[in-house]
């Protein structure tokens, strides 16, 4: 493999709410965020748009069809020049079943505050919260 600099991939995660909660997915890797709460998502693969990227990782990941919505709080640079960016995603289909993580649960906006998440994503609790407490 190549070490070439991955400037400006993206990696894209999904904010799916329903019936006033939000989808949290418990990561298995690697071992530094093993156990830790994040927005499921993946890498932006090369020619791939951000939304379709979206739609594929949560089909791969949770079983299921979302339809792609719009961006939810701040750019979080990550190394390499990566960046992650949230998304708002509907469910279109499907319920969502853990197939790449350790478990899933649906958060009301005080059990968001009492995640144990990934450094990364608690830079969209704010917008996360308000959400929630708008549902
Ligand atoms: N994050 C992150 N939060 C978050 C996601 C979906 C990803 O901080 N909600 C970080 C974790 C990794 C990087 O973004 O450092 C890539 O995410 P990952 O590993 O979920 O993406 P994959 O599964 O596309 O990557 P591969 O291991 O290459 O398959």
């Amino acid at each position: 493999m190549s070490d070439a600099p991955a400037r400006d991939r993206e990696v894209v995660a999904g904010a799916i709410f329903h019936g006033g909660r939000l989808l949290l997915a418990q990561r298995t890797r690697p071992p530094a965020l093993a156990g830790r709460w994040e927005l499921p998502g993946g890498k932006v693969e090369e020619f791939e748009s951000p939304q379709s990227a979206l739609v594929r990782e949560l089909r791969e990941e949770l079983a299921v069809e979302v339809r792609c919505g719009a961006r939810i709080g701040v750019d979080v640079p990550l190394s390499r020049g990566m960046v992650l960016r949230a998304y708002r995603a509907e469910l279109v289909s499907g319920e969502p079943v853990a197939l790449e993580h350790s478990q899933l649960r649906w958060v009301d906006a005080e059990e968001l505050l009492s995640m144990d998440l990934v450094d990364n994503d608690r830079a969209w609790i704010p917008e996360l919260l308000e959400e929630l407490s708008a549902l």
